[in-house]
């Protein structure tokens, strides 16, 4: 990591904002990365978000040009993926979040939760046969861990696969999954009599269903579905033989929550940024709204809240980076960072007054989709208790 950090580049920005220039930490690659992705969701995502969350439509469009820029298993090494630094994936999902959860959902589920298991968990036959038209987006993936009777304890899933002969066969569901119908193989997990393992569930086995879960009041912008499991088929071959336990789904989870703290910091931004623009230009009782001292307050809250979980994600990417960042790090940026962000996507919406519940604004947007975010890849409870049991040494779940 090279910072390049002197006195000449040091400077306040608050428009990002970028108070403590972290931009002067991040390496040419890294800023490169960040500055293409930025471009992508000004001149691509953001002229459409708002019509297709009003028309609840993922914007499936932009998929392909998200595997063109690399977006999509980055961090992973060989089989066309980009082999970036976690910096850099944080910066991607970030920007992606800026524009909207959605398509962040779309690149973590993608990358972290379905490519990366393949990558630490699979065959070389699984690597070749899937890594590159994942990455690509030739092939979508999806994540089946939580089921209808509760995600927060994924320990207790009902799905069951038994072996028969060189097979299993898979019986159960699994319930709130990102791409369940757009996705040509789902990471499945289930139980078997030698605990829990992953699957690769391929589109069409017979047996195999998903269905969209229609009505969502958040991340419209996504595809999040149910899927069945009556009786498939699968071959010993789609095993994932080196995930063992539960630690085999939630060592993926970890990835993707890294990805989602540096996302709620792009979600938070578009809200400051779009409150900033609105209070410079609103005029009440003779002068704008930026003179007004509670409103500086709550900016200046904003962009503290920010450049807090703006370190925190640098930190724990270098962290990353080194070889190191332990799940319960992770888990505070996650809980730490989401919540930062829908304090901010709230407080924005209201100083934005009745425009503020338009779609034509981002903040509304945001917040709603944060309620998401706020309860996947684990709720904000739980990410207080894992915290707690590694003070402890106590679960408390
Ligand atoms: P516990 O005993 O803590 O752990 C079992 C084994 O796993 C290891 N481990 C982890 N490894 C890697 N990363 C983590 N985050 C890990 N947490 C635990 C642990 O060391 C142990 O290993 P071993 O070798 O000793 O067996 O398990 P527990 O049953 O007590 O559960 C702990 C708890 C509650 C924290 C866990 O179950 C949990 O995280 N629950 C939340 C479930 C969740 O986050 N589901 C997310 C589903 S996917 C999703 O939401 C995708 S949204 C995608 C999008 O659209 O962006
Ligand atoms: P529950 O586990 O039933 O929790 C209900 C409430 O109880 C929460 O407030 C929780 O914090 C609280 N709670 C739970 N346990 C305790 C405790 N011990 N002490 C105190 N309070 C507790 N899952 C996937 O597998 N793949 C996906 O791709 C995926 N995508 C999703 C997309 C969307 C849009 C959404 C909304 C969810 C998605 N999920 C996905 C599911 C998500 O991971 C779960 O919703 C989440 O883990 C919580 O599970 P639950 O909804 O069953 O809530």
């Amino acid at each position: 990591m090279s910072g390049t950090l002197t006195k000449q580049r040091i400077q306040v920005d608050t428009s990002g904002p970028d108070f403590y220039d972290l931009a002067g930490l991040l390496t040419d690659d890294e800023r490169a990365v960040q500055e293409a992705v930025a471009r992508f969701v000004d001149e691509r995502v953001l002229p459409i978000i708002g019509e297709c969350f009003e028309q609840a439509r993922f914007p499936d469009e932009l998929v392909p040009e998200m595997a063109a820029l690399g977006l999509l298993g980055p961090t992973l090494h060989d089989y066309g993926c980009a082999g970036l630094s976690y910096v850099a994936y944080g910066l991607i999902m970030q920007e992606l979040e800026r524009g909207d959860s959605g398509l962040r959902s779309f690149a973590s589920v993608q990358s972290s939760l379905c490519m990366y298991p393949i990558h630490a968990y699979g065959t070389d036959e699984q690597k070749q046969r899937w890594l590159p038209e994942m990455a690509q987006a030739r092939a979508i993936g999806c994540f089946g861990l939580t089921e209808p009777d509760g995600g927060s304890d994924p320990g207790a899933m009902k799905t069951f696969a038994r072996r028969d002969g060189g097979d299993w066969i898979i019986d159960g569901a699994k319930m709130w999954i990102t791409n369940g119908t757009v996705a040509d193989v789902a990471i499945v997990w289930a139980n078997t009599d030698d605990g829990i393992r992953g699957f690769l569930v391929e589109k069409g086995m017979p047996g195999y269903e998903a269905r969209d879960i229609p009505r969502k009041m958040s991340l419209r912008a996504s595809v999040t579905s149910e899927l069945f499991f009556d009786g498939v088929r699968v071959p010993d071959a789609n095993r994932l033989p080196g995930a063992s336990g539960l630690a085999g789904p939630l060592g993926c989870l970890t990835q993707a929550r890294f990805g989602i703290a540096w996302g709620a910091i792009g979600a938070a931004q578009a809200c400051y940024r779009e409150a900033l623009t609105f209070v410079q230009q609103r005029d009440l009782f003779g002068a704008t709204l930026d003179h007004r001292q509670t409103i500086q307050v709550r900016l200046a809250e904003m962009v503290r809240q920010i450049t807090m979980a703006q370190l925190l994600g640098w930190r724990l990417g270098q962290l990353k980076d080194l070889g190191f960042g332990h799940h319960t790090q992770v888990s505070l940026a996650k809980w730490n960072n989401v919540r930062m962000a829908l304090d901010i996507a709230r407080d924005a919406r209201d100083m934005l007054g009745a425009g503020g519940i338009s779609v034509e604004c981002s903040p509304i947007r945001h917040m709603l989709n944060l309620e998401s975010v706020i309860t996947y890849e684990g709720t904000e409870t739980i990410h207080q208790l894992v915290v707690g049991r590694q003070i402890t040494g106590k679960a408390a779940f």
